[in-house]
């Protein structure tokens, strides 16, 4: 045994519904592996900054519509787009914190009418993998009491109630990706703590290879 530093950065992923405290928890984060020494990086999807972005941006904002495979088409693409950078940042020793990827990208589509799960995971095969999905969890009625929802599209209780019922479908999906529930309930030093012991186990065991997601 060795006591080796990993050969490459950890991609933890954090996810949850609408007002679970996961933008906080991601700045914690990456401050507590700043603080301990450990290169790290943030990034969120979606990444608005971009022309796919753009186009995202104005959907949620209700200025424009889209069909709901286009639009999910495009939130694809804007994860693919960084695709060989997220790659590039671990084998270069970076870790990464990301708010949001693939799995709130078929979370919140196959949340809506016609839209199959399988169908909406297709275009997202193949990603760069996270080494662990840290999942914020929070009923509805408790993201509720936090005042409530913004004006964004998806911002309604039925939809947050669905897509975190498809969040749990995803959960369980034998897909090699380790999930983790924290109660995002609790205090935002109890979350960031359970946070951080994640984040601790999650880079002892980061293995070389970056995996790709959902590919058999
Ligand atoms: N969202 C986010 C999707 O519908 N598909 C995706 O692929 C991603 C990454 O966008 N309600 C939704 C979830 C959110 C919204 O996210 C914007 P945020 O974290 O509020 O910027």
């Amino acid at each position: 045994h060795s006591t080796a530093k990993p050969t490459r950065g950890a991609f933890f992923l954090l996810e949850g519904v609408d007002r679970c405290g996961k933008t906080t928890q991601c700045q914690r984060l990456l401050q507590r592996l700043l603080q301990a020494g450990i290169a790290a990086t943030a990034m969120r999807f979606p990444n608005r900054t971009t022309s796919t972005g753009q186009l995202i941006d104005s959907y949620l904002q209700q200025t424009s519509n889209m069909d709901d495979r286009a639009i999910h088409l495009l939130f694809s693409a804007n994860r693919w787009e960084s695709a060989d950078m997220i790659v590039e940042q671990l084998k270069a020793g970076t870790s990464i914190v990301c708010d949001r990827y693939a799995y709130s990208g078929v979370a919140f589509s196959a949340s809506k009418d016609n839209m199959d799960l399988e169908w909406c995971q297709a275009p997202d095969r193949g990603l760069p993998a996270p080494d662990c999905v840290i999942f914020l969890d929070m009923s509805t009625e408790q993201a509720e009491e936090r005042g409530g929802y913004g004006q964004e599209r998806y911002e309604k209780r039925e939809m947050q109630q669905r897509v975190r019922q498809r969040f749990q479908e995803l959960s369980q999906l034998d897909d090699g990706v380790q999930w983790k529930f924290v109660n995002a309930a609790q205090t935002m030093d109890q979350v960031e703590d359970d946070i951080w012991s994640i984040a601790q186990q999650t880079l002892e065991q980061v293995q070389p290879e970056v995996r790709q997601l959902w590919q058999s």
